[in-house]
């Protein structure tokens, strides 16, 4: 364990999905290979089911208008570590936190705020297999989380 070959879901979020054609080589240059890729435009219904965790709080309905206002590109990718490894280069949630703590992170660079942070990475191994899972339902169900060499997929 500690650098097995993870998958975590990357997205685009509405505010910057007119980057993509700048973002997506950023992504591989930072050594992650883009395994599958689709645009989905969410429902405020779906929306609200893939950021389920967060129901009830104050910023939930702006979460969901904000997720729904346009079409999202959403990838999965591949890299050792790559759950960490993306949440680094995306910075922390708040942009403007993100421009002073890592001023090179995607939120730092492309996002406006708290909730336009421009951009996803699963949190977990767990959310990542659920989110994969709930963009790309057809997406290979084998485990991605064990440290095993046998367990890996590429
Ligand atoms: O995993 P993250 O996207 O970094 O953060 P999260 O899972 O805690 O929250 C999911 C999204 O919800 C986040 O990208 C933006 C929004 N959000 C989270 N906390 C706040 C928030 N939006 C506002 N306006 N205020 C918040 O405190």
């Amino acid at each position: 364990a500690g650098s097995c070959l993870e998958r975590t879901l990357v997205m685009i979020k509405p505010n910057m999905i007119s980057k993509s054609d700048q973002i997506i080589p950023e992504i591989e240059q930072a050594g992650f290979v883009i395994l599958q890729q689709r645009r989905v435009r969410f429902t405020p219904e779906q929306a609200s089911d893939f950021y389920a965790e967060h129901y009830g709080k104050m910023f939930f309905p702006s979460l969901i208008a904000f997720m729904s206002s346009g079409p999202t590109l959403a990838m999965v990718v591949a890299k050792r570590n790559a759950i960490n490894g993306f949440r680094q280069i995306l910075g922390p949630t708040n942009s403007e936190q993100a421009r002073e703590v890592n001023p090179k992170s995607f939120r730092a660079r492309y996002g406006t705020d708290t909730l336009k942070n421009a951009m996803h990475g699963s949190e977990s191994q767990h959310a990542a297999e659920r989110e994969i899972r709930f963009i790309f339902p057809d997406s290979i169900t084998e485990p991605i989380l064990s440290g095993d060499e046998s367990t890996q997929y590429l």
